[in-house]
């Protein structure tokens, strides 16, 4: 049985884009919700792998998407550093807060224990999935765990993270070499339970200088695949670096990534004519039309098909899915670009 996935990603164009939507599995889904109020809290819930196999497999009962998104989260890798990381009912997740003193201290500890349960869920997984189903891994990418790590949670416009970086720039560049370091023993534990297609989410790759760009996101991702190439892991990876603007072009020529990911906000044009040449694309819907559904759902869809046919294409959103989707909108979205 082919996986339609696998093939777009080693360049096929297949009639129909496969689909898969990131944030699949959340809170959109009543089924979610009653796993996720069994967990004691959400990082115990990422650490538990029957419930994370449970909630990963979930959107693919009932749309049959065309990938599986391993359920963890991109701030387990600070756990690895020594950070506690816990998450605020309602409000989302916080952390210690880490100064330019702390960085010079910190080291990685047993990766493959403190996360081995992930290990686990993607074992699991892998056994459960449909044979045309791909299993994908992830991490996140060191700049945005690091701004989570400085900022101690989200925040605004990453204010400190970005000072350190001009301030106590040794500092930031040990803190984005230990997050990669760890993330490629993370990201091997998985690819060796299962893991067909690994992802890096760099959520926060926005608005930054052109060598501030090259210091924390280039780098550090190409650290991060050079790893995993070293290691013997050949899976094909999908960057996702969200807000790049133009710099999506240097991030795709000099990273080492098999695809990317696109944001909502990147005129679809410019993408299939300034990409590398044949370079797998992902994406990129608006969730906002998801939310809005109606026509305008159907006449998105039908422009981001259209727009990416030269490509090998993956159908999917520019941004994860919001918890007040209606599931109905999921299915129009699903019906109408299977045609
Ligand atoms: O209680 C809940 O159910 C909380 C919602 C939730 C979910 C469903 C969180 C908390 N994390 C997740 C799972 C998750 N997170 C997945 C796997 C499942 C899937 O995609 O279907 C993945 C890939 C992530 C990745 C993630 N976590 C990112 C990168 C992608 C993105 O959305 O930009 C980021 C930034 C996070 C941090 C995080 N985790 C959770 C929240 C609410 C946040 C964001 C905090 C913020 O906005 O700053």
């Amino acid at each position: 049985m082919t996986k339609i996935i696998l093939d777009v990603l080693n360049g096929v164009r297949p009639k129909r884009p496969p689909v898969w939507l990131m944030r699949q599995a959340g809170r959109y889904l009543p089924e979610y919700r009653q796993v996720r109020a069994t967990a004691k809290n959400f990082i115990d819930f990422c650490l538990s792998p029957e419930k994370a196999a449970a909630v990963t497999l979930q959107p693919i009962d009932r749309f049959g998407f065309d990938a599986a998104i391993l359920f963890a989260d991109i701030l387990l890798i600070p756990m690895t550093l020594g950070r506690k990381v816990w998450f605020e009912p309602g409000e989302g997740p916080r952390l210690d807060t880490l100064t330019a003193d702390d960085i010079r201290t910190l080291e990685i500890g047993s990766v493959e224990d403190i996360l081995g349960p992930v290990g686990e869920t993607v074992s699991i997984v892998s056994g459960r999935l449909p044979g045309t189903t791909t299993l994908i891994g992830f991490a996140g990418s060191p700049w945005t765990v690091a701004t989570y790590m400085i900022e101690g949670g989200g925040s605004k416009d990453r204010w400190n993270a970005r000072r350190m970086y001009w301030q106590h720039p040794e500092a930031m560049a040990r803190l984005l070499d230990l997050i990669a370091d760890s993330t490629v023993r993370y990201l091997v534990m998985q690819a060796r339970a299962g893991a067909e297609v690994l992802k890096l989410f760099d959520s926060w790759a926005e608005g930054m200088p052109p060598q501030m760009f090259n210091d924390v996101v280039i780098r550090p991702t190409k650290r991060i695949i050079d790893g995993l190439r070293a290691a013997g892991i050949d899976q094909p990876v999908i960057g996702f670096p969200k807000g790049a603007g133009i710099s999506y072009r240097r991030y795709a020529e000099q990273t080492g990534v098999t695809a990317l990911a696109l944001d909502h906000g990147l005129d679809a044009d410019w993408a299939v004519n300034n990409l590398p040449e044949g370079m797998p694309l992902q994406g990129q819907l608006d969730p906002a039309v998801l939310g809005a559904g109606g026509q305008a759902l159907d006449a998105e869809t039908d422009r981001i098909i259209s727009a990416f046919e030269s490509r090998p294409h993956i159908f999917n959103l520019g941004h994860g899915i919001t918890p007040d989707v209606p599931i109905e909108h999921v299915q129009q979205l699903v019906e109408r670009i299977r045609g």
